[in-house]
């Protein structure tokens, strides 16, 4: 209906000035008028110009005043012309009258308000206000002096209108047949494909949104690091055991028992089972030996190494251990070159802040040769990182229980103009291979990051609850981005 009345009318009509008085004058709502205009302006049959009106219209305040008078002129009729008490006056004005009318009809000299008693000053009044009010209400112009005092009362307020003035558009016809916006087989047998308008495509909509699953961030990131490692010949470890012995986590390490980071303030101990039900004996002598009278060129800690304390069990505080059953396993058969990686959740009993929770993701990658050197490990770290687009590395000297030498390893950040710290590696050491049994001339390089730091800095995310945990946005895991790193 109102489609057939903006063509008809523009059929015999060059312009259709007004959508606002067209709507009007057919006695159908404005809004459906714009919403056939847009469309029919969408399809290019119609040249839709905006026009905008600014019109005074009355408050709510200022309707009730058109119906009752303005509150000064109840106010002036509520005072008899013998004058009256103000309690009197009181209960027979609104309350919500009273105060506006009396300060507006004092203002206006019209009454005189005495201690006790109000007294009129005048005989009678006009209600100039309501006069207003009603020639606003009919759209006639008005001095713009009385606007801004009836504005100043919040008795009128202004309304914007937009409308259109319409001309044919290129693609006018009096009467639009619908796009056809599919080719079916019906209409290929009847031929009678030849008389219809296909609908333009729009190539710039939006697809529909996939309802369907979606992915965290640092599963997205985690698959581009996972790629990077298989692309480098690395093979993964399995990880599928968030409980640990002390004696994997720690001892196998060389990490020593009175170590601080083996102390419940760093690390999560498990009550129940407390401790661990089986471990290779033959393999917790040679441990126990290089700890307390080294070996191997070493000279061990010299301190009393307990196996009860190898038995607790506890929450992995580093994928590193997963990495020494790996080479454990390696060194129980005929020695072959691997390279494994592990990513995964480990658990520390730390402080939290904005960025560390008392869980992170590690990243582990290791490579076990004969005849590695640091060379060789500067070398792989150059390689990994290039990979994530990281080129420029620079390594400073660390402290690792369980590698000699450790490194730093630092990635220097365009976008934040400064040296950041990219993660922390070394060489295992003797003591923890060779106890193993793997032999002599192989060594292992080994290094580590979280998955958070990355992905917190690829997504802009600055506090660490808005990317894991229980107060993740659920927006975020559907509309996320998703991640490319470095060289595809
Ligand atoms: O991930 C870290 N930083 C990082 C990594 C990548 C990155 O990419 C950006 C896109 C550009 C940005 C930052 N770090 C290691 C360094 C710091 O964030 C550090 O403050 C936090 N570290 C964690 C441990 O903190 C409790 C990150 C985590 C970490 C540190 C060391 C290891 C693993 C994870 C290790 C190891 C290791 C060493 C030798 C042999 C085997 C494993």
């Amino acid at each position: 209906m109102a489609e057939e009345a903006l063509l008809g009318f523009l059929h015999s009509n060059e312009e259709l000035t007004d959508s606002g008085q067209f709507a009007t004058s057919i006695g159908i709502d404005h809004n459906e008028i714009v919403n056939v205009i847009k469309s029919l302006h969408g399809f290019r049959l119609i040249e839709a110009q905006d026009i905008k009106r600014e019109s005074w219209v009355l408050t709510d305040e200022g309707k009730s005043y058109v119906l009752l008078g303005s509150p000064e002129v109840q106010f002036f009729l509520a005072v008899p012309p013998e004058g009256i008490s103000r309690e009197d006056l009181q209960k027979k004005v609104d309350p919500s009258i009273y105060k506006i009318g009396c300060s507006q009809a004092a203002k206006n000299k019209w009454v005189e308000i005495g201690k006790s008693l109000v007294i009129r000053k005048v005989p009678h009044v006009e209600d100039r206000v309501k006069d207003l009010l009603k020639r606003i209400q009919n759209g006639e112009v008005v001095d713009p002096k009385d606007v801004d005092d009836l504005k100043k009362r919040k008795l009128i307020a202004l309304q914007t209108w937009k409308g259109y003035s319409l001309r044919k558009g290129p693609n006018y016809t009096l009467k639009r047949t619908k796009a056809a916006t599919d080719l079916n087989r019906d209409q290929l047998q009847r031929g009678d494909w030849k008389d219809l308008e296909f609908k333009e495509y729009n190539f710039s909509a939006r697809g529909q949104p996939m309802e369907g699953g979606h992915l965290h961030p640092l599963l997205k990131v985690r698959e581009q690091f996972r790629k990077i490692f298989f692309e480098m010949g690395f093979e993964e470890m399995l990880t599928n055991n968030f409980v640990e012995s002390s004696f994997w986590n720690f001892d196998v390490l060389f990490q020593p028992q009175q170590h601080p980071a083996r102390d419940s303030h760093d690390t999560f101990f498990l009550q129940v089972p407390s401790t661990t039900k089986r471990l290779p004996e033959d393999y917790v002598e040679r441990v126990k030996s290089v700890h307390e009278s080294g070996g191997y060129g070493s000279k061990g800690y010299n301190y009393e190494w307990k196996r009860e304390e190898a038995n607790k069990n506890l929450l992995r505080t580093h994928t590193t251990a997963v990495s020494s059953r790996m080479l454990y396993l390696l060194a129980q058969k005929p020695f072959s070159p691997r390279r494994y990686f592990s990513i995964d959740r480990v658990f520390r009993n730390e402080a939290v802040d904005r960025t560390h929770l008392a869980e992170f993701h590690q990243i582990e990658g290791l490579i076990c040769d004969r005849g590695l050197t640091l060379g060789d490990l500067i070398g792989v770290l150059n390689d990994f990182f290039a990979r994530l687009g990281m080129s420029k590395l620079k390594f400073k000297p660390a402290y690792n229980p369980y590698t000699e030498p450790s490194m730093e390893i630092f990635s220097y950040h365009e976008g934040f103009k400064k040296w950041v710290e990219v993660g922390n590696s070394g060489m295992f050491r003797p003591e923890m291979l060779l106890p193993m049994g793997l032999p002599e001339d192989v060594s292992v390089i080994a290094w580590g990051l979280s998955l958070e730091r990355p992905t917190m800095i690829l997504y802009g995310i600055d506090n660490i609850r808005d990317l894991f945990g229980h107060k993740v946005d659920l927006s975020l895991i559907k509309t996320n981005p998703i991640c490319r790193l470095g060289i595809q």
